[in-house]
Order: structure tokens, then sequence, then C-alpha cells
């Protein structure tokens, strides 16, 4: 097993999640990446849930529960708090969802970016507001089905560039990661906490067998083959300008979007579509990451079981 694995598991069984719910998943990662000296701020979310009610919790690190809006700005305060206290060592984390990241989180978010705030800002994204009952968002790929966009094509508009976002304000680190591949998701959040001063982003992919409509058993599968099609690419970037790529796709994006009764409706010119506009996106990503030779293409597009 990776060293990366040897810290202590912070999260435990009891916790209300879905079956296959990969925010769990993530959570279960990260934690084990950043260790016990760590404190949570969780907004309205699924995650302001699944660790259970209290005083009972299944994470074995304090949590800080607060408004929709304010991950970033509560973060703030308890990272002041801790260094008026002489805590340095401890790690705070602003964990949300991607309506609490993309959409009525942003405000604060990007305050807090640009007074370069000294936290971890995660955003697992399941790309709809799922706690709710799977309404759009602004994470929400374009043709995606959901409640609030039922009929015809789904979504009309494509998704937010969230770190294209959070590159602009130039912080010292931002990344793209994914519960399909555990070992870089790991190694980036530790990245990002051994950086001190500055706000740093981490962007995670996290299926959602529920809102997508999969069986459980394929949580990992499907985030494995949206890096394989590259509709999730995995890189870094640091300082806001040099782009690290690190992953390669090389499936048609038929092979993960069939996966999910949310895009059953789409017909071939519709997949046509969407496949064009992935190619342009990776191009650009290419472009960004210029000087830099091929990353490797990952295995493991055909993985089914869990972690
Ligand atoms: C100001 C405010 N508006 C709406 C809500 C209701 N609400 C709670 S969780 C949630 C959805 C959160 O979506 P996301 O951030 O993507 O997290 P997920 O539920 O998908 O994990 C909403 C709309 C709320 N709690 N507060
Ligand atoms: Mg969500």
């Amino acid at each position: 097993m990776s060293a990366l694995f040897e810290g202590p598991e912070l999260m435990h069984s009891g916790h209300t999640g879905c079956p296959g719910c990969g925010a769990t998943l993530a959570m279960k990662l990260a934690l084990r990446a950043l260790g016990s000296d760590t404190i949570l701020v969780i907004p309205a979310c699924c995650w302001a849930i699944i660790a259970g009610n209290h005083p009972q919790s299944a994470l074995g690190v304090p949590v800080l529960h607060t408004g929709f809006a304010t991950t970033a700005a509560a973060a703030s305060g308890v990272r002041a708090a801790l260094d008026c206290r002489g805590e340095r060592d401890t790690t705070v984390v602003g964990w949300a969802g991607d309506g609490g990241t993309f959409d009525i989180g942003l405000q604060a978010l990007s305050a807090a970016a640009e007074r370069g705030e000294d936290f971890i800002f995660i955003c697992y994204d399941n790309e709809a507001y799922m706690n709710t009952g799977v309404q759009r968002s602004s994470a929400t790929p374009y043709a995606t089905r959901t409640t609030t966009t039922p009929g015809g094509l789904g979504k009309l508009t494509g998704k937010k560039d969230i770190m294209a976002i959070m590159a602009a304000h130039r912080i010292p680190y931002a990344a793209t990661a994914s519960i399909g591949y555990p070992e870089d998701l790991m190694r980036k959040v530790k990245r990002a906490a051994a950086i001190r001063g500055g706000t740093r982003f981490l962007h995670i992919y996290a299926s959602c067998p529920t809102g997508w409509g999969f069986a459980p058993q394929y949580s990992v599968k499907a985030a494995r083959l949206a890096v394989q099609c590259n509709l999730f690419p995995l890189y870094e970037v640091e300082d806001g300008e040099r782009y690290i790529l690190n992953a390669r796709g090389d499936q048609p994006v038929a092979a993960c979007l069939g996966l999910q009764t949310r895009f059953r409706h789409l017909a071939p010119a519709d997949l046509a579509a969407i496949q064009a506009q992935v190619d342009r996106d990776w191009l650009r990503l290419r472009r960004k990451a210029a000087a830099q030779a091929d990353p490797p293409i990952l295995p493991g597009s055909d993985y089914n079981g869990v972690l």
C-alpha cells in the first residue's frame, strides 16, 4: 500500500451517506491525507448531514457547521482565532459542495482568496444541489437532466470553469482531483496542506449514484471514466499561471455519459456536440500547459470495484 495511506482513519462507519456516495469517499481520502490536526468548516450541503447528528459524529476531527454562503468567511475566522492562540499547525479546511462553491459561496471564496487567507478550500463536486433533491447548479454540465432542468435537452448552458476563476486570483495552489484516482487526490491534499500562506483550492470530482442515475458500485468507475474521457481533466495550477496536466484521456465521452441516466435522453448528434466541446476545452487546457510533455494516460476505466 502507498505510504500516502499510512495516516490515521478519521472517517468512521455509521455515517448517513447514500450507498456509493462519492462525496463520502472524497472526505475519507482527504482526511487520511490531512491528519487529525484539522478543523473542517462545512456549509449546508449533503456533508452537513453525512457525519450524523450531534453529539454523534462519523468524523474524527472538529466540524464547524456554517451558513450556505459563508464557508470561506467562517474558515477565515477560524484561522484567525487559531493564530491568536498560537495554534499555527492546525489545518483549516472549508469543505463545500458545488452549490456552496460555484454559486452561493463564490463571493466569500473570492474575497478570502483575494485577502490571501491561509486555509484550504475543498469543493466536492457532485454537479448539482443533491441534498435538496438534484436541482441544477452552475457546476451541472451541459445537457444534464436534473429536477429543475427536467425536459428537452436538459441544462442549456455548460459547466462553470471554477478552476480558471480561482487561478485568476493567483492563489499559490489550485488542483482538480477525483475519487477515481485516490493516490493523486491524496498527494494533492498533502501538497495543499504543506503550503502555508494564501488560499489553496481543490476541486474534487465526487460521483453521485442518487443524482446521476447509476448503481452504487459504479461510483469509482464513473469518476475514472470522466478523467478517461477528458470530461474532468486532472491538473494543477501554481500561482495562477503554471499549469501541470496529470493525465490524458483517450476515451469518447459516450463511454462516461452512457453509464448515467441523467444523460439517457441524448441523441448521437447531442453526444457529438458534447464531444466537440470537450475536445475544445481539452485543447485550451493543453495550450495553458504548453511547455509540458504529454501526461500519461491513466489506467483503469474498466475498474468496477470499491476501495
Ligand atoms: C441560504 C440557503 N439557501 C438554500 C438552502 C437549502 N439548501 C441546503 S443544502 C442545499 C444544496 C447544496 O448543494 P451543494 O452545495 O452542491 O451540496 P450537495 O447537497 O450537492 O452535497 C440547499 C439548496 C440553505 N440551507 N440555505
Ligand atoms: Mg452538489
